[in-house]
């Protein structure tokens, strides 16, 4: 088989699965430590070679990738799918090539006491990583950023510029989060030689590339390499507590300082791990729940150094706050905690999966205007940056994992479990700081029913909460209730349904009672709380109808409605929290249910409102003035 021979190519660079080692911070500036972002124009090439293994035969990485064939300028971040006029490249399985050249400063190589670091934020899906054509990092899977210390390599050759080359393969399989299969196509008559196609059990655009920034950093050779707060709170006083873990030295010491917004100390501590006290604390709250939300302290941490060396310094963002739940209620700073807000999607024109900062910050924007007071990553983790504003905001995030589509019998092994066991790390270690994350999703509509699915989910679902004991976690159910193999063991049940839609297509006098009935069935056999993890109807934007029609807006209005008088009266007994689906339009493979993707956007992708939008400001705006005690001033419409 043609194609099989990029599979192999993936399955020998596989194995970097295993225990993790190292911190993930975020990179950040201080004194020191520098950030160099290598974003911009990248050559490329895409591997259209019939095995897709010409690179690995050919050793593109060893020279320019100029130098063995054809290249393009490729935008990093960005997904390569819609930079092109191809339709060959916007649906390409297989290896892309990515280089660029850079100088690196001067005395960063001249000084034998930094550590010089490659981090690469995102890439779909693996990903081989060579400086000056020496291998430094391979990484599985897409959305969670990885690094490698290259200060040995990049010290080689301080007279040359540094050549970066990443190879990144989108070939998923049925062990891979997500997992897909390739197909292929044999019969002689009915598809060219080699013909194969990817298949997919998720509702998005399969986007690759490089998707978020390609950073070089500095830290000293003794440096901060993790850092872990635990927060809560006892009348005015906070409580902060911290472990630092220092690499480069056997015993260090630490001092750690907490400065308010106003860079007022307001506690101090020594030690790697210790206890900071913060009398009169500001509690981070969440948007439209206090008239001070996002409230956020900073965390400096420095490891002392010997005398000659330089000293690290760290300073992270440290929100307080507490998360509870009972069988029928979410707190937040114990008090009820109500989700009004959306289901995202990484995704817009052009640079499809890529971090665009104009469209988070706009999105930002909608959010607040739309009153919403949290969302769900959907399918995938989001940008650190997305979280880094959800924190700042006072966004309460539902933080999932890219187990989307699990569907197939074969991706419950033990294969599948570990590998998901590793994304579940790698995803607590870098968002389990953010005070906007109050709950972990390990997966989204996994057919939980399958026989092993019992098994698979008490182990994913006790290992997260080894992990981090102080957040709940769930998964996002779409099966009967009654032969749910993993509900037992969520702290809250997430619900997907699409009354009037996909079932009883047309007839939206169906909701209330199939609605009313989903909650009872859910709360009666689980007893925990429910939070309608997704509910909508898709709109092509500017379609009218009276009486209502599928597809209009007029549809998606009373659609919504419907749902909105049930959560009305489950909100007082259970149901804590209602995410539409979806926040905006987004793209999709193509397919007889879609048109130019999927539009149960209450945005257009172009971010521009359907009437849908604004039903669902009215009644959000609503809940936060009857939930959030805010002050007359920012209370909507003056708001
Ligand atoms: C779902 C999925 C989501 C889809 C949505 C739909 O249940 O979780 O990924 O996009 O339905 O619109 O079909």
């Amino acid at each position: 088989k043609c194609a099989a021979a990029f599979l192999c190519a993936a399955a020998t660079v596989r194995g970097a699965w295993g225990a993790l080692s190292g911190g993930m911070l975020y990179p950040r500036e201080s004194p020191s430590r520098e950030v160099k972002d290598l974003s911009g124009l990248w050559s490329f090439r895409a591997d259209f070679s019939p095995g897709r293994n010409a690179g690995f035969e050919k050793s593109w990485f060893s020279g320019r990738l100029s130098e063995t064939g054809p290249v393009i300028d490729m935008p990093v971040p960005a997904s390569f799918n819609d930079i092109t006029q191809e339709a060959q490249l916007r649906d390409f399985i297989g290896w892309v090539w990515y280089d660029r050249e850079l100088w690196v400063p001067g005395r960063w190589l001249s000084d034998e006491g930094l550590r010089i670091v490659l981090r690469v934020g995102s890439a779909h899906y693996y990903s081989i990583v060579w400086v000056n054509g020496a291998k430094v990092m391979e990484h599985e899977g897409g959305h969670l950023p990885f690094e490698a210390d290259v200060g040995n390599v990049l010290r080689k050759n301080p007279s040359q510029p540094c050549r970066i080359t990443i190879a990144v393969n989108n070939t998923l399989t049925l062990q891979t989060l997500p997992p897909g299969s390739i197909q292929h196509m044999d019969d002689p008559t009915m598809y060219p030689p080699g013909y194969f196609v990817q298949n997919i059990n998720f509702d998005f655009f399969n986007y690759a590339g490089i998707h978020r920034p390609v950073l070089l950093y500095t830290t000293p050779n003794v440096y901060i390499d993790d850092i872990a707060v635990q927060t809560s709170f006892a009348d005015n006083i906070g409580i902060i507590v911290y472990q630092v873990s220092v690499a480069g030295s056997s015993e260090p010491a630490v001092q750690v300082t907490l400065t308010d917004k106003d860079g007022r100390c307001a506690a101090t501590s020594g030690g790697s791990s210790g206890t900071l006290r913060v009398t009169d604390v500001n509690l981070w709250w969440p948007y439209l729940m206090h008239e001070n939300p996002g409230y956020l302290y900073s965390l400096e941490v420095r490891p002392q150094a010997a005398a000659s060396r330089p000293t690290d310094l760290y300073a992270l963002p440290v929100g307080v706050r507490t998360v509870r739940v009972t069988d029928t209620r979410f707190f937040i700073n114990n008090k009820p905690f109500y989700f009004h807000g959306v289901n995202k999607h990484e995704d817009y024109d052009i640079r499809g999966k890529g971090l665009d900062w104009p469209l988070v910050v706009k999105d930002f924007n909608l959010l607040k205007w739309l009153g919403a007071n949290s969302f769900r990553t959907s399918h995938y983790p989001y940008a650190e940056e997305i979280l880094q504003m959800c924190d700042r905001h006072g966004i309460v995030v539902i933080d999932e994992c890219p187990g989307v589509g699990i569907k197939d019998i074969r991706s419950f092994g033990n294969a599948s479990l570990a590998h998901h066991l590793v994304v579940m790390e790698e995803l607590v270690r870098r968002d389990k700081n953010h005070p906007s994350v109050v709950m972990w999703s390990v997966a989204n509509e996994p057919a939980s029913e399958m026989p092993p699915a019992g098994r698979y989910f008490k182990e994913l679902i006790s290992h997260t909460k080894a992990l981090d004991p102080h957040r709940p976690v769930t998964f996002v159910s779409n099966s009967n209730f009654n032969r749910d193999l993993g509900a037992p063991y969520v702290d809250v049940i997430c619900v997907n349904s699409y009354f009037s839609w996909y079932r009883d297509p047309g007839h939206v006098e169906v909701i209330p009672i199939q609605l009313k009935t989903q909650f009872e069935n859910w709360h009666g056999k689980y007893q925990r709380p429910i939070i309608q993890s997704e509910y909508g109807a898709d709109v092509v934007s500017g379609l009218h109808s009276d009486p209502p029609m599928m597809f209009t807006e007029e549809y998606q209005e009373v659609v919504l409605q419907n749902y909105h008088k049930v959560f009305d009266q489950k909100r007082k007994e259970y149901v804590v929290g209602e995410l539409i689906w979806n926040f905006a339009d987004f793209m999709t493979a193509q397919g007889t249910l879609r048109v130019v993707g999927n539009k149960k956007g209450i945005f257009t992708r172009q971010r521009q409102p359907k009437s849908g939008a604004f039903i669902l400001r009215d009644r959000y705006w609503r809940l936060a003035n009857e939930t959030g005690r805010l002050p007359p001033w920012t209370r909507y419409p003056c708001h």
